[in-house]
């Protein structure tokens, strides 16, 4: 009698192991929580839709996403809720370098590995996180530096005095370094060279033209404007327009602007931008490779760089732009 119920009793706990689990951990999803730093550009929306395209459930993950709405504390409240969901991967677009320690010490005391997307972060640990892919913002900075120095070549401005208005991102995000970093460091090598301002647009088209409107009013000397993101470039022409100054190729002041997101790069084919400086979002992709790296138990490469280029009006095309993807 009771062997029967023993038979019995082990045969509906083999049943319910093979209802619960019907291909043997094949079609178990991958969780990832992803805090992403905010809506506050094209690129950004650009990447957030790689990244949930790439991360989707027909792709083996189940993916939580967090807007953080450009507030580093609302990051900090999305990765503790991700490591108190025992998610699998943490994945962080970091708004600044600064201010992680805490945090993903945590995460590494939960055992979550933690890949890094887009701006980098500064710890002095590095084992606090498995890798990071992105931009080289410093050498998109000097991509459009040694833009600028052939242009003003070419046009026999070499050597003039050169008044620049300089449209800065969020303060301390590694794009804003990178970029920030070139210019200043290009000012230095040519005395002829002024920034006349430097303005904190926040990578947002609303703030940029806040901010260029008002300083028109003081001052409208401007020569070349250097942007950090395209939105601000946007904000930017806005304000021109309103004061009724020229811009482009054709025009007195020369626009310089990092992405080159799809209306960017329309506006430079017809020469109201001067120069775009490309910067890659489709980070989706990537970051669903290196997961699955380190599912295999691979080590990936800590640090993984995107190649960029620049654009400018006279060598971009219509079916140049038609094969972008963003
Ligand atoms: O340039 C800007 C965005 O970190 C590369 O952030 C990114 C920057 C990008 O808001 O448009």
């Amino acid at each position: 009698m009771r062997k029967r119920y023993l038979g019995l009793l082990l045969l509906t706990l083999l049943l319910l192991c093979a209802c619960s689990r019907p291909d043997s951990g094949e079609t178990r999803l991958i969780r990832v929580g992803f805090s992403q730093l905010g809506s506050e550009s094209d690129w950004r929306l650009a990447n957030t839709c790689s990244m949930t395209a790439a991360l989707s459930e027909e792709n083996g993950f189940e993916l939580l996403f967090d807007n953080a709405k450009q507030r580093q504390e609302n990051q900090l409240l999305a990765i503790r809720n991700f490591i108190q969901e025992e998610v699998d991967y943490i994945v962080l677009a970091p708004i600044m370098e600064s201010g992680w320690e805490d945090v993903l010490q945590e995460a590494k005391g939960a055992g979550i590995p933690v890949i890094i997307v887009d701006r980098q972060i500064s710890v002095e640990d590095a084992d606090l996180y498995s890798c990071w892919v992105g931009s080289d913002f410093r050498e998109e900075g000097e991509l459009a530096i040694s833009w600028l120095e052939a242009f003003l070549q070419h046009n026999s401005r070499a050597g003039e005095p050169l008044r620049i208005l300089h449209i800065q991102g969020t303060e301390g995000a590694t794009a804003q370094i990178g970029r920030t970093a070139a210019l200043e460091h290009a000012v230095r090598r040519h005395p002829e060279w002024e920034i006349i301002g430097v303005l904190p647009g926040e990578y947002t088209e609303a703030k940029s033209y806040e901010l260029v409107r008002d300083f028109l009013k003081a001052e409208r000397d401007i020569d070349v404007i250097y942007s950090e993101n395209d939105n601000m470039s946007f904000g930017a022409m806005h304000a021109l327009d309103e004061a009724g100054l020229s811009y482009g190729s054709d025009g007195h002041v020369t626009i310089i602007s990092f992405d080159a997101v799809h209306d960017a790069l329309q506006l430079c084919l017809e020469g109201r931008i001067n120069a775009c400086v490309e910067c890659n979002p489709l980070h989706g992709p990537r970051v669903s490779a290196l997961i699955r790296q380190m599912e295999d138990g691979q080590t990936p490469e800590k640090q993984n760089y995107v190649e960029e280029t620049l654009f400018q009006t006279d060598t971009l095309t219509e079916e140049l732009l038609r094969e972008r993807e963003y």
